[in-house]
């Protein structure tokens, strides 16, 4: 079978950025000194992430802190473990990045990733070249100023491509033959690589922080292509995109069929060991690395692309069934081919949940327990008052506001199996929750801080638990999860946010209430949502309704059951909640994703 075929897939320019070494960076701004030390940042007892300094000394990312000090005795360790000012400088990024763009399509992935859907400014500054004078063009950032911009030459890529074009070529439009719309496509992605070159530029100078950018007409190929050159270096995927004779190899599969299955974000882990399984036609061989547990075996997309009968139908085969996304087989068949259509999301301006979890050795006693849960009740509310709130600008007094309401409150943990009968444990990647209404005493705030976190440990967090665990010992949990979710947006007075707009109000009420009525009132409640609720009959008073449910099990990273409450389909999954799926060691005590732990304790009994 050969390659699907991309026609028209091609219309959009997106930018993906990657923040070099990224915590080592929010450290250097706040001391610059530290950019000429090598510089590693520490989680647990590991470096979770170091500077290029670092690196050139020969350390990388997710090392053993004894191991890095042996190599450089000389390097600066700093504590990561509070994520609190990685979160705050991956917002103002963020935000500044946000501000060049018109449709206001910027995705965060994670705390240092960013796609920006730029195709509106690009089709406006094609629509302004002068083909006369290519090599003197403006490009203009705003609509409707012409003097807002950069002079460049539309002639030329700015940086770096795939495949390499030297220095010594004459100008990139002369040297790519038009077949499709490639000297359209060209020009947009010569037109993508100034502007992300601005903007790279723009970052540095005014935000402090250098970054890897990926240019090309889809996530997955930008994301992909700015891996070529790091640190602080940018890559345009050039054309052309798609042949008309089927055999040959355009750019796209050219680029993307040196890849590593497991490296096509959006195939997971579980999911390219099952393709390699079948490439291989035995089960493939887990890498002993320390850190990442990764294959040993090399299967390409090539590999993959072009063995026997491969295609959507045989990938659905593999990889379908219980727990997995609708068309999966299509999905993974259009990604190896480079085919990505899934839309850069538009800011938003409140999250769609706010996850607070922490991971153990052996969590197993109830006086244990509620420790953790007062300090995940802590934190999550903490963080609830950094994102949800906002200066009540209506008043002169320091009054804040919530911007938005979560409607559930989660409850999760992960419990590890009991011992095989060898003496051995079955590795556990599950999840268990339960979820109930989001009590109102949380968003008072005349109420002490201290006394709204054990009211909500004692009343609501202890019972759920012991809902969920109803033995009182013996479960030894790896992990627990507190979480808020189904997000309400409140009103707002400039009527943005959709607060003022009551039809869409009533919809998203419908969805989020009608599996429960919430009761308890102990701030008065907000007005708007009141009338909602008041003249909209489907929304469910039925006591028999429960106020409690447990709703999901999580397995693994790529699927999650949800019986009562539907979890958006992730794709491109945001990792803010980055300790998801991670355990810790025994032996050693470091954290990492917990299909590695496997190899790592592998590695420990090695060393024995
Ligand atoms: P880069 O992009 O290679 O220049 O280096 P970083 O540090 O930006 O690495 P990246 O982009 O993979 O990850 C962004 C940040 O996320 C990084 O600074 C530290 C953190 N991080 C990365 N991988 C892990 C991990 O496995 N566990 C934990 N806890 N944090 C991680
Ligand atoms: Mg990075």
């Amino acid at each position: 079978m050969t390659a699907a075929r991309p026609s028209k897939r091609h219309h959009r320019v997106i930018i993906h950025f990657d923040y070099d070494c990224f915590y080592a960076s929010v450290f250097e701004a706040e001391n610059p000194a530290l950019k000429s030390v090598p510089l590693a940042v520490q989680q647990k007892q590991i470096i979770v992430t170091c500077n290029y300094e670092a690196r050139r000394c020969g350390l990388r990312k997710l090392q053993l802190i004894n191991e890095a000090r042996k190599i450089v005795p000389d390097l600066v360790i700093v504590l990561g473990e509070d994520l609190t000012r990685f979160r705050d400088a991956s917002k103002a990024l963020y935000k500044f990045l946000e501000s060049f763009t018109w449709s206001g399509k910027v995705e965060r992935l994670g705390f240092d990733e960013v796609f920006m859907d730029v195709t509106d400014i690009i089709d406006f500054n094609q629509s302004l070249l002068n083909p006369n004078d290519l090599t003197n063009s403006f490009f203009q950032l705003k609509k409707n100023d012409p003097t807002v911009g950069f002079a460049f030459d539309s002639t030329k890529i700015a940086g770096h491509s795939f495949p390499n074009v030297p220095e010594t070529q004459p100008p990139i439009l002369e040297t790519i033959i038009p077949i499709d719309d490639h000297e359209s496509l060209s020009t947009r992605l010569i037109l993508g690589s100034h502007l992300a070159q601005h903007l790279r530029w723009s970052l540095e100078e005014q935000m402090g922080y250098t970054s890897t950018v990926g240019i090309s007409t889809n996530k997955l190929l930008s994301k992909l292509v700015g891996n070529l050159n790091k640190p602080k270096g940018q890559t345009t995927l050039l054309p052309p995109y798609v042949l008309d004779k089927e055999d040959a190899e355009s750019n796209v599969t050219k680029f993307i069929d040196s890849h590593d299955i497991g490296k096509i974000p959006g195939i997971g882990f579980k999911m390219s060991q099952k393709i390699r399984n079948h490439v291989l036609s035995r089960p493939a061989d887990f890498e002993m690395g320390l850190i990442y547990g990764g294959t040993k075996e090399s299967v390409t997309v090539r590999d993959v692309r072009l063995f026997p009968s491969m295609g959507p139908e045989l990938l659905e085969k593999l990889l379908g069934g219980v727990g997995s996304e609708r068309g999966i087989g299509g999905k993974a068949w259009g990604l190896i081919n480079g085919i990505d259509d899934t839309e850069v999301q538009q800011a938003k301006k409140v999250p769609t949940q706010i996850s607070i979890e922490d991971s153990y050795i052996r969590l197993e006693t109830m006086p244990q327990v509620i420790k953790e849960l007062r300090i995940l009740a802590a934190s999550l509310i903490k963080r609830m008052h950094i994102d949800l709130l906002e200066d009540d600008d209506d008043d002169d007094s320091p009054a804040k506001r919530w911007i938005a309401h979560p409607k559930t409150l989660r409850l999760s943990t992960r419990p590890r199996p009991p011992l095989n009968s060898d003496g051995t444990r079955t590795r556990s990647f599950n999840r268990i929750s339960r979820s109930c209404p989001l009590p109102n005493f949380v968003f008072n705030l005349r109420d002490g801080f201290d006394a709204i976190v054990e009211k909500l440990v004692q009343e609501i967090l202890i019972p759920m638990f012991r809902k969920l665990h109803p033995y009182p010992s013996g479960w030894n949990l790896s992990l627990v999860n507190v979480c808020v979710t189904n997000m309400v947006e409140t009103a707002s007075e400039d009527g943005k946010g959709g607060g003022r707009d009551i039809g869409r109000m009533f919809k998203k009420q419908e969805e989020v209430l009608k599996e429960w009525k919430v009761e308890d009132r102990d701030v008065p409640p907000d007005p708007i949502l009141e009338a909602a609720a008041e003249s909209h009959d489907s929304i469910s008073t039925d006591p028999s309704a429960g106020n409690e449910v447990v709703d999901s099990i999580m397995a693994g990273s790529e699927e999650v059951i949800a019986t009562q409450i539907s979890e958006e389909p992730v794709e491109w999954e945001d990792d803010e909640d980055e300790d998801e799926n991670r355990e810790m060691c025994h032996e050693c005590g470091a954290t990492m994703p917990a299909f590695a732990m496997a190899a790592h304790e592998r590695f420990h009994s090695l060393e024995a």
